[in-house]
C-alpha cells in the first residue's frame, strides 16, 4: 500500500478492457504497472500515470496483486506459463472471459505455483467501467478481495459468490446466456417487420414494451422452477403455446426470412406435450435441459 493508502496493481493486457481497468484505477490513484503483448498499446495508459513493464517477469515482480484480462483463458496460460514461477506469493486475480471449469483449473495451477486465485466476470463494457452501472462477479479466494478490494472497488459494485472460482464464470455465463436469448428474439422481431418495409426505428418502442411487459414472468418463474410446480395457476399453457408457436416458423418462411434462431424450441415444447405436460407452463421445458 502507498503512503495514501492506495493499493499498487499489475494488469496484464491493455485490450478495451484491460485499458478501462487501468484508466479506473488510475483515476482513483492507485498505482498501476502494466503489460501488453503488443507494446505500442500501452502508450496511452503510460501518458496517463500507468508504469509500463518491458517483459512479463518485471509486471508480476511489480506488485503483489496481478489483474488478468486478456482474449481467453489460453492466452493467460500463453503469458504466465513461462514465467509461472514469478507467480509465486501473488494474488491473481483473472477477470478473462471464461467457463466454470477453465477457472477451477486456473485456481488449482496458480495454487500449484504458490499464488491466491481470484476469479471474475465482468458484466460491463469498457465505457461502463467506473460507473455505478458496471458489476463484476467475484468467486475463489476471500482474502484476495479483501486485499484488493479498494482497487476493485474503483471498477464498479462487487458480487462476492464464494469460494468456488467457478461461481463468477457461472453466474456471467448465466447472465450472458439471457442476454443472447433475448438479443436472438430481437433480432428475429426485427428482420420480420423488416420484410415488410416496417422501419426498425419505428418498430422499436413497440418491441421495447411488449418486452417489458413479458419481463414479469421472470420472478413467477423462478418461484416455479424452485418449487418443481409449472402447474398451479398456469394462464397460457404449453400445448397451447406449442399449437401456435408453429405460426412463428411459417410467419417467417413466408416473408423469407430465416427461422433459424427460433426452430430450437419447437421441438422442445412438442417433447414435453408428449410426455404428458401439456397443462403446464413453457418453463417446465427447463426439466428437458437437465442432462
Ligand atoms: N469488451 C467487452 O465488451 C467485454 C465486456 C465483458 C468482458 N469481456 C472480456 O474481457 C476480456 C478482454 O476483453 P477486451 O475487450 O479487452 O478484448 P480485446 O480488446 O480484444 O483485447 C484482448 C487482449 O488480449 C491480448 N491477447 C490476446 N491473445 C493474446 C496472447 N496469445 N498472448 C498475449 N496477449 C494476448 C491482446 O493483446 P494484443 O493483441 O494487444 O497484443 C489484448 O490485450 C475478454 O476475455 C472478454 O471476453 C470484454
Amino acid at each position: 500500500m502507498t503512503e495514501h493508502g492506495k493499493t499498487p496493481v499489475t494488469v496484464l493486457g491493455l485490450g478495451a478492457m484491460g485499458t478501462a481497468l487501468v484508466e479506473a484505477l488510475l483515476a482513483a490513484g492507485h498505482p498501476v504497472t502494466a503489460w501488453n503483448r503488443t507494446p505500442g498499446r500501452a502508450e496511452g495508459v503510460a501518458a496517463k500515470g500507468a508504469s509500463v513493464a518491458s517483459t512479463v517477469s518485471e509486471a508480476l515482480a511489480a506488485n503483489k496483486i496481478v489483474i488478468a484480462c486478456l482474449l481467453d483463458y489460453d492466452s493467460v496460460h500463453e503469458v504466465l506459463d513461462p514465467v509461472a514461477a514469478g507467480l509465486e506469493g501473488r494474488q491473481l486475480i483473472n477477470l478473462t472471459n471464461g467457463t466454470p471449469g477453465q477457472a477451477r483449473e486456473m485456481s488449482a495451477w496458480a495454487g500449484q505455483l504458490g499464488a491466491e486465485y481470484l476469479d471474475g466476470g465482468i458484466m460491463a463494457i469498457p465505457p461502463m467501467i467506473g460507473t455505478p452501472a458496471a458489476f463484476i462477479f467475484y468467486s475463489g479466494s476471500g482474502s484476495v478481495l479483501a486485499h484488493a478490494r479498494s482497487a476493485l472497488d474503483t471498477f464498479g459494485g462487487v458480487k462476492y459468490l464464494g469460494v468456488d472460482p467457478g461461481l463468477a464464470p457461472l453466474h456471467d455465463i448465466a447472465l450472458l446466456s439471457g442476454m443472447y436469448g433475448n438479443f436472438m428474439g430481437v433480432i428475429q422481431a426485427f428482420a420480420l417487420v423488416g420484410s415488410a418495409g416496417v422501419k426498425a426505428r419505428e418498430f422499436a418502442p413497440l418491441l421495447r414494451d411488449w418486452l417489458a411487459a413479458m419481463g414479469g414472468f421472470l420472478d413467477r418463474a423462478a418461484e416455479q422452477i424452485d418449487d418443481g410446480d409449472y402447474v398451479t395457476g398456469v394462464v397460457s399453457n404449453i400445448a397451447m403455446q406449442a399449437g401456435a408457436y408453429p405460426n412463428l416458423l411459417k410467419a417467417a418462411e413466408e416473408q423469407g426470412i430465416s427461422a433459424e434462431l427460433l426452430t430450437p424450441l419447437q421441438p422442445l415444447m412438442d417433447k414435453r406435450v408428449a410426455a404428458g405436460h401439456g397443462a403446464e407452463d413453457l418453463i417446465g421445458v427447463i426439466e428437458l435441459l437437465k442432462k
